[in-house]
């Protein structure tokens, strides 16, 4: 009896499900590199170099740990260049009497594996994936008839399911979300760590080259390449994190610092999101520093909020919601994403910068991602649809579960309030507070209107009057609503003139673009 075991990209964990009671004489585990997931969109070349490297390393260890492994690289010249393809083959070459899976992160990826026992007359097993702390189950029960599925609600329920930060049924320390603590602008003379950078090997610098000639046209800077690849690596960033950025984590939180890429985020995304590292027992980790007296409260507290609650809570939005999430547009938001996504190339100082970080790096931390390049496509009004395209292609960490809530909920409002209390929208204040950008930007931060003024302050004020029917009511935007329509006459003809000069040159941007395929 053979049971060919199909692992995806990212499914590089040895305690996957699919791979529960397999046997290393008979079975055969299967992984493939395929056109196909390389540009369903257009990763960033440093996104398919991670994840083909990973791959193969993955498949190493499972190597030399004595299991069959039948590994398909990309320039095979037999390469089907799908995963149904790739399964097509390996079942003539394996005649396997059954088919195990663990269930994709992505609804595409899912209907493929659901069509796979018909498409090839063997059977097929889709297992659920148990990586995450809350299964499909748990989510369904947790969200039954509540009227508003709050993300709070959630995350106590999973603080009392895992025990993390727990005293008896109390939350440690007495409060269950410390965040008040935190949300500190940065000062620019502030020390921060770095993530770990690992050297390419070998076998990562062939990988390196194989991404070079053939993704060449992909966004993003493909070297200096300094992701980690297997799970040692992994590891050795995570006890870099905890050592040194975990205690800053809370305080410096929601800052943003020109120069500085990482401040004191853990950059663990990309290794969790593809089996690397194991979500609870990072949390774990984070709480044994606390309960050893390196980290404080509010720390490690946010940070496992934003593992066992928001990496959670996202996830299970995305598979509660179906896969026509990703189609929602609740604002209505039609104009094209502009080309400085791509290129960088934009005299906003605070998008110039964050854009040319995830150009540099596959990254950029949350507060970039929701606040600049998020906020900016809400109050512009920016086709969901494309900016969903735009942030799966253009992170090291992006799959579908997780990026699509992001985008489309949290930061879009596209779900209609599904996901997020309020459109995180804000004006150019907002953006000067939390960081240091806009002291040498070319516009004007005090500036409301006009040619000089800082383009955020009048967008965020068009987007108010543009979406008035849906915020008049939000308790927490509605007082925006009121303060437009305080303003006198004069100074809302200044903000509409100054935001239809700024789009005219959008549109523009979108004429000269028309047929580049970035
Ligand atoms: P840290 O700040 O160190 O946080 C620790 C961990 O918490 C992260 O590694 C991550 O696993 C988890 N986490 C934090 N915030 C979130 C969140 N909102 N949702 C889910 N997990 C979270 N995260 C992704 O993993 N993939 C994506 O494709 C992705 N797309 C995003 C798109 C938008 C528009 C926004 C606003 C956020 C997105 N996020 C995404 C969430 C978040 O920005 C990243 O998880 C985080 O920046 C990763 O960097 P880090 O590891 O340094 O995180
Ligand atoms: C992201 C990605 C890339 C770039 N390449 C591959 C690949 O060649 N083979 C593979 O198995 N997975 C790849 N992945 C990850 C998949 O896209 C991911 O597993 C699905 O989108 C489901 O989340
Ligand atoms: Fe960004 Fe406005 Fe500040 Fe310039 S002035 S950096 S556009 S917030």
């Amino acid at each position: 009896m053979t049971v060919l075991r199909f692992l995806l990209g990212d499914q590089l964990t040895p305690a996957l499900s699919a791979l529960e009671g397999a046997d290393r004489e008979t079975d055969i585990i299967l992984v493939v590199e395929v056109a196909d997931e390389t540009t369903y969109v257009r990763h960033h070349k440093k996104k398919i170099a991670f994840v083909l490297a990973a791959m193969r390393r993955f498949a190493d260890r499972l190597k030399a740990d004595g299991w069959r492994v039948d590994y398909v690289k990309l320039d095979d010249p037999l390469n089907a260049g799908s995963f149904t393809g790739e399964l097509v083959r390996a079942i003539a070459r394996h005649s396997p009497d059954r088919i195990v899976t663990t269930e994709a992160g992505e609804h595409r990826v899912i209907a493929m594996q659901r069509s796979w026992a018909d498409a090839t007359g063997v059977p097929v097993e889709i297992r659920e994936d148990d990586r995450f702390l809350c299964s499909h189950a748990r989510f369904n029960r947790w969200a039954e008839g509540r009227n508003k599925l709050l993300m709070e609600d959630f995350y106590r329920e999973m603080r009392r399911h895992t025990g993390l930060l727990m005293e008896g049924d109390k939350p440690a320390g007495g409060r269950w979300n410390l965040d008040k603590d935190n949300r500190k602008p940065a000062r620019s003379d502030l020390f921060t760590p770095q993530p770990l950078h690992v050297e390419p090997d070998a076998e990562t610098q062939a990988v390196l080259e194989l991404v070079g000639a053939r993704f060449a046209g992909h966004f993003g800077e493909l070297e200096p390449f300094w992701l980690g690849v297997t799970q040692a690596d992994a590891e050795a960033a995570l006890d870099v994190f905890m050592d040194q950025a975990l205690p800053g984590f809370g305080d410096a939180q929601d800052a943003m610092l020109q120069g500085q890429s990482f401040l004191f985020h853990s950059v663990l995304s990309p290794y969790i999101n593809i089996g690397l590292l194991d979500p609870l027992e990072v949390c774990r980790r984070a709480e044994l520093e606390w309960r050893a007296g390196r980290a404080p409260l509010n720390a490690v507290e946010g940070f496992i909020r934003q593992i066992l609650g928001w990496r959670e809570y996202v996830r299970g939005i995305y598979f509660r919601e179906g896969a026509d999430y990703v189609g929602r547009n609740a604002l209505q938001a039609t104009r094209p994403l502009p080309s400085f996504y791509w290129t960088g190339e934009t005299e906003m100082n605070c998008l110039h910068q964050c854009i040319s970080e995830t150009r540099a790096n596959a990254y950029a931390h949350h507060i970039q991602r929701l606040m600049l390049t998020g906020n900016f496509a809400l109050i512009a009004g920016i086709d969901p649809q494309q900016v969903h395209v735009w942030y799966l292609s253009v992170y090291a960490d992006a799959y579908e579960w997780v990026e699509a809530p992001n985008t489309l909920g949290m930061s879009l409002y596209a779900d209609g309030g599904l996901l997020a209390s309020k459109p995180y929208a804000a004006g150019g204040a907002y953006i000067n507070r939390m960081s240091d950008y806009c002291g040498g930007c070319r516009y004007d931060v005090r500036r409301k209107t006009g040619p000089e003024a800082c383009p955020f302050n009048y967008l965020y004020w068009n987007f108010i009057r543009r979406n008035e029917a849906h915020i008049a009511g939000n308790a927490r935007l509605g007082f925006a609503v009121s303060t437009w329509r305080k303003m006198t006459a004069e100074q809302q003809a200044d903000v509409e003139a100054s935001a239809a000069a700024f789009f005219g040159a959008l549109a523009k941007d979108a004429d000269a673009h028309a047929d580049r395929s970035w």
